[in-house]
């Protein structure tokens, strides 16, 4: 083992160091592969991470051998696409049912409750006929073991690729392989992460580092791109946009010959490990690049000039997975400054990138950024719907929009974006922000998986059945071919990417839970702390032949962690704005508390605090914004009495007195939940002082500064928030506890 191995953050939960054996050795010191073409470079580098990963965890290197000398080991065969094996199979199940009081022999190893899943899945889409999309397929396996042998079954070289990090997962989870037997599908066809990278290096909203795509205009290509392609594939990333979707000044350039070349090697890359590049547009590049003197997208000059363009892109970078664009929001250029609509804009560029396969990703972020806080009828919350749902239908079958998790901004607590499922006849996929903006600056631990997976589980009764955000964005409900989730990333150039070392569980868990929707919050968690975490502090002391410490630490570890995750977003939440109503921070960074900061901004920011009550009253006799969503969630929302308590301040203007369900009036469980947060913040920090000498130390000091800043920040924002609150209300703490 690499003596800094130990050490090593670079390479996170791939930090491969030797693990306990559990008889894992025999699966895998021999493999064989039928079917795949080894020259794909797919199934090359899948190679070489199994062997890199089994060297370093079990200590032996994987040899490869004929299938007609294979006895034991790993069987690596490519099989048809599992739908395809599934419709063949039907009859052998159908069979199979009649026979049911005969013995079970499933020999070909789907269980009944796979196949009951599979046939839901299947003919949920078959009723609609599929759009044609290339991910569709793309990424499904099966591992199972018999006999001594370990079968893994992939339909392409990406699910070659991951069920590769399956059995590497697996052993660094210091799993068995004997009894394995899973059929693995992506839930979600596209699974991306956007970067906010800028081409002089600094990153919108990052926490950890400058970017590592880029520095000085110039893009960069080392060890660093591979290692994030390896972590981002680990998890089931498939596309990566790399520039911010402020697309200015020099990344305007990023589809001209200056980047081309570059762009081409990185896609290269890339596509080493199942990702495909994908680079966020400037709408008006053709006035920023010499062509014609407007960007109107009706305009035959400015068609023909995106034309050239886009067979220049794609004859250099034939594999780009297409362009992510952010128009006519926060001072970008869209087609509204032309009057066209942003279905216009769209389906211009997608009907050009089509040939190539390419897809448009455009966003739904579009709203009125320089409102009046005296206008009380004008919702920032309603625009997303009101300017993309009257044309569902008339985006073109390779567009997808991209909508955010809430209606407002990547909120702590925000009700889920009715857009969503709104739109019944447009693809459509879910932009969460695994960057922590509003969340903490990746100073705070904010475990988001949690978040992420209550905005997955939402009803939003678009539908019958299948009627989940998780339905809606896998194209489950609809039958769209092209569909998913995408992060806005956390990474930078920071040794351990994501500033702090616990925010990298969010890294981890996006890519985990857009694969497989159904994986809980803490599984992702235990996942993400095994393969971090443990082992690391065993494999140093024997390295150092320091047997003062050998007793294993490792559940103490794993569960003083995963209490610590699991219940930060609530603590985070506890100590930072109310109820739902999200902001009370200071203005453009983001960080610490300031209550009125955004409150007579252009932002259509408000809390609308006055000495008798806060909220923003979003029912019919306000905005009307609770009516965007389908019944039976419009009236609950609308209706005080059974709108959920944690949105209570989004939707309705509240009095302080006003009694919430467990007895305590508003502004009561102001101060308490404030109180309660920075304690829970103590009460981490002493489950993170626990850890000292079971963590490795370099990684306890950086997490305990950060934890420093944390309760800091909690102070400031319980003091603030309260004191403004009892000035404002002139009614103090039951328990008269110490307000400013
Ligand atoms: C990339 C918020 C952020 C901006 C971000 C924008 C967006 O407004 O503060 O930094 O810009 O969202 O999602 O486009």
């Amino acid at each position: 083992m690499e003596e800094n191995a130990v050490k090593n953050w670079t390479q996170l939960w791939l930090n491969y160091i030797p693990k306990k054996e559990h008889g894992n050795i025999d699966y895998i010191k021999n493999y064989c592969i039928c079917g795949f073409g080894k020259e794909e470079s797919i199934v090359g580098h899948a190679m070489k991470e199994l062997g890199s990963g089994v060297k370093g965890m079990l200590g032996v290197e994987p040899e490869e051998v004929e299938k007609s000398s294979f006895t034991a080991g790993l069987m690596i065969v490519q099989k048809l696409s599992m739908k395809e094996e599934y419709s063949m199979k039907e009859e052998y199940f159908m069979e199979e049912e009649h026979s049911m009081d005969e013995e079970h022999s499933m020999e070909e190893r789907y269980s009944m409750e796979e196949k009951h899943s599979m046939e839901e899945k299947y003919s949920m889409r078959e009723e609609h006929s599929m759009e044609e999309s290339p991910f569709i397929n793309e990424g499904e396996y099966r591992l199972s073991e018999e006999a001594g042998t370990l079968l893994l079954e992939a339909s392409d070289g990406s699910g070659l690729l991951y069920g590769v990090f399956h059995i590497l997962r697996l052993i660094a989870m210091e799993k068995p392989l004997k009894g394995t037997n899973v059929l693995c599908r992506p839930d979600n066809p596209l699974r991306m992460l956007n970067h906010w990278d800028n081409m002089k290096g600094s990153i919108e909203r990052g926490y950890s580092g400058e970017s590592f795509f880029f520095n000085d205009n110039k893009m960069i290509l080392d060890e660093r791109t591979r290692d994030y392609a390896r972590l981002a594939a680990s998890v089931g990333i498939n596309g990566v946009v790399i520039n911010n979707v402020n697309v200015n000044d020099a990344a305007t350039w990023l589809i001209t010959p200056k980047y081309l070349n570059n762009l081409k090697k990185l896609s290269e890359l890339f596509t080493c490990y199942g990702i495909r590049l994908f680079l966020s547009l400037n709408f008006a590049a053709p006035m920023s690049l010499g062509g014609p003197d407007s960007a109107d997208p009706l305009d035959e000059q400015v068609i023909t000039w995106w034309q050239q363009k886009i067979t220049e892109v794609y004859t250099a970078i034939p594999n780009l997975g297409g362009f992510l664009v952010k128009a006519d929001s926060e001072g970008r250029p869209g087609p509204f400054t032309y009057g066209r609509t942003q279905a216009d804009g769209a389906n211009m560029l997608a009907d050009l990138v089509k040939p190539y396969g390419g897809v448009i990703i455009w966003r739904c972020f579009v709203y009125n950024c320089t409102q009046d806080w005296r206008d009380y009828k004008t919702d920032r919350a309603r625009a997303g719907y009101d300017n993309f749902i009257h044309m569902d239908g008339d985006y073109h079958d390779n567009v997808i929009l991209q909508i955010k998790n809430g209606p407002m901004d990547f909120q702590i607590r925000e009700p889920v974006s009715p857009l969503l499922g709104g739109l019944k006849k447009t693809n459509q996929m879910l932009e969460v922000q695994a960057a922590q903006e509003y969340t903490g600056h990746q100073i705070d631990v904010c475990y988001l998986i949690p978040l992420f997976k209550e905005v997955l589980d939402f009803n939003t009764y678009c539908a019958p059945q299948y009627s989940t955000v998780a339905d809606v964005i896998s194209g489950r409900t609809f039958g769209n071919g092209y569909a998913g989730m995408a992060a806005v990333s956390n990474t930078g150039n920071d040794e351990n990417w994501t500033g702090n070392d616990l925010a990298a569980a969010n890294f981890y868990g996006f890519g985990r839970l857009a694969f497989s929707t159904s994986l809980t919050a803490e599984e992702i968690a235990e996942e993400w702390i095994r393969m971090t975490f443990l082992g690391r502090m065993e494999a140093k002391h024997a390295m150092e032949e320091d047997h003062s410490m050998e007793e294993d630490h490792a559940m103490e570890v794993l569960d003083t962690l995963k209490q610590i995750l699991m219940e930060s977003r609530s603590t985070y939440e506890k100590y930072t704005s109310p109820l739902g109503i999200g902001w009370m921070v200071n203005p453009h960074i983001h960080y610490g508390p300031s209550v009125d900061g955004y409150e007579y901004s252009r932002w259509g920011t408000y809390h609308r605090a006055d000495h008798l009550g806060v909220g923003v009253d979003r029912t019919d006799r306000g905005t009307g914004y609770a009516g965007q969503y389908y019944e039976p969630n419009a009236s609950m929302y609308n209706n005080i009495d059974t709108c959920p308590e944690e949105l209570l301040l989004f939707f309705h203007h509240v009095p302080y007195t006003h009694r919430l369900k467990n007895g305590k009036t508003l502004i009561q469980h102001i101060y308490d939940s404030h109180f309660e947060g920075v304690e829970e913040v103590k009460e981490m920090i002493a489950g993170w002082e626990s850890l000292k000498g079971k963590v490795p130390e370099d990684s306890y000091v950086r997490v305990r500064e950060r934890f420093e800043k944390q309760l800091w920040n909690a102070r400031e924002w319980r003091d603030q928030v309260n004191s403004y609150f009892y000035r404002k209300s002139g009614i103090g703490d039951e328990r008269g506890r110490m307000i400013y």
